[in-house]
């Protein structure tokens, strides 16, 4: 078996997405994958149309270890969001080709089910409390057992989460945000979500990477009488020792890896147990081959995953994530999003959400496919997240 062809895919059903078919010499066989990186869809494409496609022509599909260790190591310059989001589209367009071929689903390739499905959550997010209220009730009714929540902060302008936003446009658009208000905010959301709700529902938070270490240890401190899931990637990407600070002060479950793009970055926090769970994104991370390995080595250090999954990775990851969830000993929770009518036109065989849970695709493969007609009626168009800055005007993360 040989790859034929490698056609990129860019389409905006509602957001851009990066989607690339594998097509083998075997009559009808191909395999999907998806390599969005939000805000940088077109490097990513270019990447992979100009440099990397070329090199997997000829190539034989069913060989995904070779393939992954060649991009990544062969081609000397490797990691980051880009080439790592490139590889990822690959490697999970490679899994799926074998799961075809197999005729068996991709959970069962990665030695079978351990779990029927994958507990997952929802967001919740308003103006003031009642709204977070009304809509962790919402995300409740409808058989969420696991609730993020967030809220804008007074003061600050278009916080992340709390209100939502269109980012589109030529620049990205601005935010305003400032951490003693949002210290002061966020335990008593809990506060008041815990006196309202009870204490079944499971809630949890997500900082955004926005705080500092001693920051960060103050709020999982006072959030600890009210139980969180975790506590979402309190600090920033780079300097993982910061974890220590966090670690020693509370008993908060603490999450974090969506902006890793290597193992070798989750590595100090797994080996520390500084993190309770680990939540790479599988398109940022290189896909399924890297994540198995990184679920296996957290599983040595009782760190359960809890891999990325918003809205602008397309539905091919969403399904890769719950193949591996439903795969590995230490699941712990799974992100999930509603995708728009034209997302699933798009891009067929998103997971099934049912009963607070993502279920697998029984289909040969991932279980996803793109429409490539639809794909055309949506075409690109640029949009980036926001900046956020402070009230003094200087650059903060978003
Ligand atoms: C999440 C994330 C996302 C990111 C987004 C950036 O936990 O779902 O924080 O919402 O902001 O993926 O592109
Ligand atoms: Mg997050």
């Amino acid at each position: 078996m040989k790859i034929n062809d490698v056609k990129v895919i860019v389409t905006c059903p509602g957001r851009n997405y990066v989607l690339l078919k594998i097509v083998t010499d075997e009559p009808g066989l191909y395999g999907v994958g998806d390599a969005t990186l939000n805000g940088r869809e077109l490097a990513v494409a270019a990447a992979l149309q100009e440099h990397i496609a070329p090199l997997l022509i000829g190539r034989d599909p069913d060989r995904i270890e070779d393939i992954w260790q060649y991009i990544f190591r062969g081609t000397y310059w490797r990691g980051g969001p880009v080439l790592m989001t490139a590889l990822a589209g690959v490697d999970l367009a490679l899994w799926d080709i074998k799961g075809k071929r197999a005729n068996l689903p991709v959970y069962s390739l990665l030695g079978g089910l351990c779990r029927e499905g994958a507990l997952c959550y929802t967001h919740a997010g308003g103006r003031d409390f009642a709204e977070v209220e009304d809509s962790v009730c919402q995300a409740a009714e409808r058989g969420f057992k696991v609730v993020r929540a967030q809220v804008s902060i007074p003061g600050c302008k278009g916080t992340y989460g709390g209100t939502g936003g269109a980012f589109t446009g030529h620049y990205p658009p601005e935010e305003i945000w400032e951490p003693a208000p949002y210290l002061r905010t966020i335990p008593r959301l809990f506060a008041h979500l815990r006196e309202r709700l009870g204490d079944e529902i499971e809630l949890f938070h997500d900082v955004h990477e926005r705080l500092t270490p001693i920051q960060a240890a103050r709020l999982a401190k006072e959030l600890e009488p009210f139980h969180l899931f975790f506590l979402e990637d309190p600090l920033r990407p780079e300097h993982k020792e910061s974890f220590r600070v966090l670690r020693h002060h509370s008993t908060t479950p603490i999450a974090m890896g969506e902006l890793f793009h290597t193992r070798w970055e989750c590595l100090p926090l797994l080996t520390e147990q500084l993190i309770d769970f680990i939540r790479c994104d599988l398109g940022h991370i290189g896909g399924l081959t890297e994540a198995r390995k990184i679920a296996a080595i957290a599983e040595s250090y009782y760190v359960q995953t809890a891999w990325h999954g918003p809205g602008d990775i397309a539905p091919v990851t969403h399904a890769a994530n719950v193949h591996l969830d439903v795969a590995i000993p230490n699941f712990g929770v799974q992100e999930m999003v509603f995708f728009p009518e034209a997302v699933h036109e798009v891009m067929p065989g998103a997971p099934e959400c049912r009963q607070g849970a993502l279920w697998p695709s029984e289909a040969p493969g991932l279980g996803c496919d793109i429409d490539e007609e639809a794909a055309r009626k949506y075409p690109y168009s640029p949009a980036y997240l926001p900046t956020t800055r402070r009230a003094d005007g200087s650059v903060h993360d978003w």
